[in-house]
């Protein structure tokens, strides 16, 4: 069993049951860490009051309100952080977005803003997140990021995704070449498609993951507890010799040239 006794770790991106990053938290929790949990503030509360719910059987002893877009409430929550906690081990980015037209049609026909949009949020987050975790991370540390195979290959309708995910991969090797000589760990895990908030918005979602049961060797899809396994073991000790790496969590499908 592993075991995170005594690291302090913070996982963004829960929006509800269905997250991945919902999986790994309690992945996490299992382990013995002691969770921190963000949430992407909107006008109604609606988030806030479902997170907090949900992670309540977690305990978490930080609970933060971090929309990615706004340097202020970044720097604040990880100062928050540094306050509460003094030291920070691990760090799970789970999160990306696109517009929704940006998601279907030609790739060609992404806006300006529509570009600069999901690559600010789904690709640079990565890169201010580790400038602000970096810091706290005293005794080293493990970040850990989510990708998609979409990012490497071509995946009809990930469109502008696809290159914030290459991006988001690339930004993993360059982290772990920055970090790693304050024995901090950067990887990524590439899951297989999963029903979430996000996938499940995708026109095709489910065609796509019938293909996948086809096709791939263990003949079905990925869970959230398996990504939330997956992410445990690349924070643990046990994989002190792992960083800059992209650990694909599919069934096997990536190995597949059908
Ligand atoms: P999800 O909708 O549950 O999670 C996406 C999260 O991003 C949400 O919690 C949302 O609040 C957050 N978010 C969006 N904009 C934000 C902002 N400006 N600031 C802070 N947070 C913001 O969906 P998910 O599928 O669990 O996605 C989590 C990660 O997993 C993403 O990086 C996604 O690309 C990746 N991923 C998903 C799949 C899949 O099939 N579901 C497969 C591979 C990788
Ligand atoms: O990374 C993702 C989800 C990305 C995503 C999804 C949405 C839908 C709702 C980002 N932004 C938004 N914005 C919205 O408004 N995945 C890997 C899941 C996913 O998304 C796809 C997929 C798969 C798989 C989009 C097209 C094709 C396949």
């Amino acid at each position: 069993m592993l075991d995170l006794t005594g690291k302090n770790a913070l996982v963004t991106g829960i929006a509800n049951n269905r997250s991945i990053a919902w999986g790994i938290a309690q992945q996490l929790h299992q382990a013995s860490a002691n969770l921190g949990v963000t949430f992407l503030p909107d006008d109604k509360g609606r988030y806030e009051k479902k997170v907090a719910e949900l992670t309540a059987s977690l305990s978490p002893s930080l609970f933060l309100p971090c929309d990615v877009q706004n340097d202020a409430q970044v720097q604040a929550a990880f100062q928050a952080i540094g306050e509460k906690w003094g030291r920070l081990d691990i760090l799970i980015h789970c999160l990306a977005f696109a517009g929704k037209e940006e998601l279907s049609g030609d790739f060609s026909d992404t806006s300006r803003a529509g570009f600069m949009r999901a690559i600010e949020i789904s690709t640079y987050s990565l890169s201010q997140m580790t400038a602000a975790a970096k810091p706290l991370m005293t005794d080293g540390g493990s970040i850990v990021t989510l990708t998609y195979l979409g990012g490497v290959r071509v995946i009809p309708n990930y469109n502008v995704m696809g290159i914030a995910k290459a991006g988001l991969e690339m930004s993993v090797r360059y982290l772990a070449a920055e970090v790693g000589p304050q024995n901090i760990r950067v990887n990524a895990i590439s899951s297989g498609p999963i029903r979430t908030l996000a996938s499940s918005a995708v026109g095709g979602i489910l065609d796509m993951i019938h293909h996948v049961e086809q096709v791939a060797p263990l003949r079905r899809t990925v869970t959230q507890t398996e990504v939330g396994n997956a992410a445990a073991f690349l924070c643990s000790d046990l994989a002190s010799g792992i960083t800059g790496q992209v650990l694909y969590v599919d069934a096997g499908y990536e190995i597949m040239g059908m």
